[in-house]
């Protein structure tokens, strides 16, 4: 595939909207496959079957956040197609932060936390379409927690949480402008590297974090030092040997100088 065919700069931008759906992530890949053009966004009020990676489940009530999937169509070389879900949550970070003063951290590979807690969940799945492939990127943002089933207390935050009055359609809006113009940048020349030293300014887990690593079945400790060209994760083990973790979950292990 060639670098770079065009700038994604004059993408219009749709928005549709529903009051309830399975999934967006569903919604849009359908769209896709029947041809819709890059830029389409499907937002619903609430998600009956919100998808996680791995066909776990994302809790989506009505009221309770923002979920949204947009469709696009990367002009960029496949082996950087696995920057797209970091290039989202790098916009993520940012419109949290610009429009609303909430900081937050990005957990590899997408996770966007607020003090240690999940705020917002990033799906990317390909989609083959005889209009030629393209990414669906899946965003669900937690804007509060009055209807988080017990399992997520522990484990999950919100905008209103992190002392924010949320407003969803200037979310939407802010998310929406953040997302194209990262993926802008991520079209530019440099663009690959670009966006993984944004990612990394961004996300405590690039550099010297000690993490649990759980890839299927295998799981072990290590010292994560950098990202690979594509995204991938360095993890340097206790033996000092490399690894290279491509997909997989990770957790924080608390070390007494970590
Ligand atoms: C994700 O998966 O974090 C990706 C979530 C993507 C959701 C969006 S919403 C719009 C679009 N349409 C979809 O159908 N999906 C996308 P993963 O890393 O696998 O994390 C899933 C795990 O997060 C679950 O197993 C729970 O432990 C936890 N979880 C579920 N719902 C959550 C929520 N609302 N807030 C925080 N954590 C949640």
């Amino acid at each position: 595939m060639a670098n770079v065919i065009t700038k994604p700069n004059d993408t219009v931008l749709e928005i549709l909207r529903f009051e309830s759906l399975p999934s967006t992530n569903a919604e849009a890949a359908k769209r896709a496959t029947n041809g819709a053009a890059e830029g389409l966004c499907i937002v619903a009020a609430e998600q009956t079957a919100g998808r996680g990676r791995l066909d776990r489940r994302w809790v989506s009530p009505k009221g309770a956040g923002l979920y949204l999937s947009i469709i696009l169509r990367p002009r960029i070389e496949q082996r950087f197609w696995p920057l797209i879900p970091l290039m989202t949550a790098v916009a993520v970070n940012d419109a949290l932060n610009a429009t609303f003063n909430v900081r937050t951290d990005i957990k590899w590979p997408n996770d966007v936390l607020f003090n240690e807690k999940k705020l917002c969940g990033i799906l990317a799945e390909s989609v083959d379409a005889p209009t030629g492939r393209a990414a669906v990127v899946g965003i669900g943002i937690n804007l509060n927690e009055s209807s988080f089933p017990i399992e997520l207390q522990e484990v999950a935050t919100s905008v209103e949480a992190a002392g924010v009055t949320p407003n969803a359609e200037l979310m939407l809006s802010s998310v929406m402008e953040s997302v194209f113009r990262w993926y802008g940048r991520l079209h530019d020349p440099e663009g690959a590297a670009t966006m993984i030293a944004e990612y990394c300014a961004r996300s405590s887990y690039c550099n010297g974090k000690t993490i649990r690593i759980l890839e299927g079945d295998e799981s072990f400790i290590g010292v994560t030092c950098g990202l690979e060209p594509d995204g991938a994760l360095r993890v340097e083990r206790e033996d000092s040997s490399l690894r290279i973790v491509r997909a997989a979950d990770v957790e924080h292990v608390r070390a007494s100088n970590n």
